[in-house]
């Protein structure tokens, strides 16, 4: 760490795209590996469109009980360290897989969402978006202060029998409304992705952290970033197929290792 805190200190334009293993730690279940929600869930079951409208009380059931999860849950030492991370640089980015919104709640501010936030709602009929407060409005077991009040238990025995004759109806259009996350299949958002894309080939240093790095096109922003000379950081357990790609590579959970680097970075 010592190499990588040398040469960190001299740069300023830096880029970290984050997945579910940063909040990990926070008690969220990350999407695969052996913890992992799909080993319980098929995705194409659940987080496509396809399932949406084939099954939408199950594809909420199963959205519902992640928001309460997340509602449920702070932010660990590895978001707490990536905000203090961007004090430290002219030029900082933090590019997020995750829909839980805990970078914000840890203070981060330069973010980009790149698979939307499970909070918000989008309507995939007409596009209409809604904000998280326009959406707990619409659909009140989508407000955090009422998941909050639950336990997972009521939560499956009061709250998903009521759930098929209380489903969000789209103002607009009149259809269903779905979380306002990005799908297989689906766009990311066009403005998100393209900031995403300008950090990354600008970067002078780009950090991988909690992400196996196989979802597209997030996962093509580090080589990206290499492409242009940056230097690459994977932080992670687990081998990724990014690894060989990288400068570094710190085998070690997030919440362990950014708050010592940020640490280090910012007593010299
Ligand atoms: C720790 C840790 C600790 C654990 N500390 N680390 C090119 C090639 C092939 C396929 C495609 C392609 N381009 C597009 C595709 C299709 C598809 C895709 O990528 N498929 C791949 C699986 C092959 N991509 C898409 O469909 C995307 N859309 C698209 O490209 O559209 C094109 C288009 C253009 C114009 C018009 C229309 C379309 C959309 C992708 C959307 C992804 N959505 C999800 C669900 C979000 C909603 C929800 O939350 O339910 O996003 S899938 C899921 O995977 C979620 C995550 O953000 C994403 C990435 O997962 P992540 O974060 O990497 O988590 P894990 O679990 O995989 O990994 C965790 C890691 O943490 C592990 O490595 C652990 O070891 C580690 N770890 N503890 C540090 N304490
Ligand atoms: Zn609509």
């Amino acid at each position: 760490m010592e190499r990588l805190v040398e040469l960190a200190k001299n740069l300023d334009r830096v880029v970290v795209l984050t997945g579910a293993g940063i909040s990990a730690e926070s008690g969220i279940p990350t999407f695969r590996g052996k913890d992992g929600l799909w080993n319980r869930y098929n995705p194409t079951e659940l987080a496509t469109f396809e399932a949406f409208e084939r099954d939408p009380l199950l594809v909420w059931q199963w959205y519902l009980w992640r928001m309460h999860l997340i509602a449920n849950a702070s932010p660990n030492p590895g978001h707490y360290a990536l905000a203090r991370m961007e004090r430290l640089y002219p030029s900082f980015l933090l590019v997020t897989q995750n829909v839980d919104g805990l970078h914000r709640e840890a203070g981060s501010k330069n973010i980009v969402e790149l698979h939307g936030n499970i909070f918000e709602g989008k309507c995939r009929y007409c596009g209409k978006h809604y904000s998280e407060r326009e959406f707990a409005e619409l659909f009140p077991f989508a407000d955090k202060s009422f998941l909050r009040s639950v336990t997972e238990q009521e939560l499956k025995e009061r709250v998903f029998p009521e759930l098929r004759r209380n489903l969000p109806v789209c103002k607009r259009c009149g259809e269903l409304v779905g979380p306002g996350v990005v799908w297989f299949g689906e766009e990311l958002p066009p403005a998100a992705l393209e900031s995403a894309l300008r950090a990354s080939s600008a970067a002078e240093l780009f950090f991988s952290v909690g992400t196996s790095a196989v979802v597209q096109p997030a996962a093509s922003l580090p080589l990206v970033a290499k492409r242009s000379g940056a230097i690459l950081v994977e932080v992670n357990p687990e081998e990724t197929p990014l690894s060989a790609r990288c400068d570094f590579v710190f085998r070690e959970s997030a919440a362990s290792f950014l708050p010592r680097f940020v640490e280090a970075l910012s007593s010299r």
